[in-house]
């Protein structure tokens, strides 16, 4: 009948009672009738001495069993809080636990694919070793991903799913608060949103059928049906070809799609109060998280500003003119030019959060509304977070003779897609809306090399396990 004590609960103030804990065997260390046993409980780690003698209730068989134990082990340990002479090196709290007793819960492989100590290793401590000349162990990130389990179990990878969570539901509070509703919508679909060759196809009961790349028809059939202002956080899948440190197989899309009065810049509205309310919560309420994560990838919070910068895709392409970069003014940015444009807009705005809009129409997916001024650009965004892409977004066009039209332009099978685009034919107010993808606005807003540190269970061209 003994209650749990968590491990980030043991506390000087503590000191003195007797405690039951469990926790994995982070590392261990054996001497003669002693052993030190640090155990972990996700970021936490307190140290466990185990001393042979009558006083502690130590015999000499625990000792032998305990020599025979293994990291990453789950044990269940009863002991006395105890104050060390020494502060205790590398251990999350200062306290000790000394031993009565120990039970293995479940004993993990002796000779595991990944240690935790090797993956959660800093990369300035990496650094500073190969610089002294010394070996130190890096474990590589297919290494990381096919053993995922264990590397979850670092403070770091904690740390970025916690994170994650957050900014999800701060999306949704933002939102919620706005009168928006979320909505679900169906990944099996007829035809597809996106067009081009990344989708990928499977039957569904004998009929040919895809995956959605976006819930893009969906949310605004739903507009379509007077549900006004939606919102929806679900899975995006792109059967991407080439591999990237940016592009996923599978990830999670923050999606927004509402009736605008008549100008799109409503939806850029709704972008920067949004997202600025998200990074602000993010450094306000995740601030052990952003922590753990920089202790082992440092990173330099993210500039932005209160009122976020609009620049039109031809202000952008000037900025690189001028700089040298010639680019293509009715084409898109590769990117090597949004990474420069990123540095341009930094060196003279201060700022790496943007919004570039009227991008030229050649390069949007055909459901976006042109600029009635001029036909060559289009009344859309795109959003970036130091210098790459984290949301693309637009007013749509809601007359159905031009938006089927524009599709079979696009080279999209409008048979496909008939219902989508009746919907239109029944009547729809003007609207818009954008989507993000949570891996990479948390990979650049934590300035990560990669998405598949941002994702739990990551899917690229090259892997679908664990
Ligand atoms: P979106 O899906 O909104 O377009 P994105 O970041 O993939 O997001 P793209 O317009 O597809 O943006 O691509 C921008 C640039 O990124 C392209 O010019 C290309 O250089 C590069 N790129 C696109 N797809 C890939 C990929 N699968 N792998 C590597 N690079 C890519
Ligand atoms: P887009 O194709 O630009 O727009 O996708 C929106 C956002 O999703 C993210 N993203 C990705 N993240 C990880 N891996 C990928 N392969 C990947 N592809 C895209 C990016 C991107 O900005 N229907 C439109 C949105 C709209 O207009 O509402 C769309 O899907 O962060």
């Amino acid at each position: 009948g003994k209650k749990w004590t968590e491990v980030s609960k043991l506390v000087e103030e503590i000191a003195g009672s007797e405690v039951l804990i469990r926790g994995r065997v982070h590392t261990y260390r054996v001497q003669p009738s002693i052993v030190f046993v640090i155990l972990r409980q996700s970021g936490s780690t307190v140290q466990c001495v185990a001393k042979q003698s009558e006083e502690t209730n130590v015999s000499v068989n625990m000792i032998k069993y305990l020599e025979k134990l293994s990291c990453e082990s789950i044990v269940d340990v009863i002991g006395a809080v105890v104050l060390p002479k020494d502060p205790v090196k590398g251990t999350t709290q200062q306290v000790e636990i000394q031993v009565r007793k120990l039970y293995c819960v479940n004993k993990a492989l002796t000779r595991l694919p990944v240690s935790v100590e090797d993956a959660a290793r800093s990369e300035v401590d990496i650094k500073k070793y190969l610089e002294t000349g010394r070996r130190a162990v890096r474990v590589n990130q297919d290494t990381r991903l096919n053993h995922r389990v264990i590397d979850l179990r670092t403070p770091a990878n904690q740390a970025i799913v916690a994170l994650k969570s957050k900014l999800v539901n701060f999306f949704s509070e933002n939102l919620l608060s706005k009168d928006f509703v979320n909505i679900f919508t169906p990944k099996l679909l007829a035809g597809s949103s996106e067009g081009g060759s990344a989708v990928f196809r499977l039957e569904y009961q004998g009929q040919p059928a895809c995956l959605a790349q976006s819930p893009q028809l969906h949310k605004q059939m739903a507009i379509c049906g007077d549900l006004r202002r939606v919102f929806e956080i679900g899975p995006v899948f792109r059967a991407e070809k080439s591999f990237s440190h940016r592009h996923l197989c599978e990830f999670v899309g923050l999606d927004v799609e509402m009736e605008i009065d008549k100008h799109y810049s409503e939806i850029m509205d709704l972008v920067d109060e949004l997202f600025v309310f998200i990074f602000t919560s993010l450094n306000n309420k995740c601030k052990k998280e952003l922590e753990a994560i920089g202790k082992q990838y440092p990173f330099q919070p993210l500039k932005f500003l209160e009122k976020t910068l609009r620049l039109t895709f031809e202000e952008g392409v000037q900025m690189l003119k001028e700089a040298g970069v010639e680019i293509d003014p009715l084409g898109d940015l590769n990117t090597e030019s949004e990474r420069k444009l990123g540095q341009l807009v930094l060196e003279k705005y201060n700022t790496e959060f943007y919004i570039l809009h009227r991008f030229p129409t050649a390069v949007r997916p055909f459901y976006t509304m042109t600029c009635v001024d001029n036909p060559l650009y289009s009344n859309s965004f795109d959003v970036f977070i130091r210098g790459e892409e984290i949301i693309s977004g637009a007013q749509r066009i809601h007359t159905p003779e031009l938006l089927e039209q524009r599709a079979r332009e696009h080279g999209i099978d409008v048979k496909t897609i008939s219902t989508y685009i009746d919907s239109f034919r029944y009547g729809a107010p003007p609207h818009g809306g954008f989507g993000a993808g949570l891996e990479r606005v948390v990979m650049l807003f934590c300035g990560l090399n990669n998405i598949r540190k941002t994702s739990l269970f990551p899917r690229d061209p090259q892997r679908l396990a664990p």
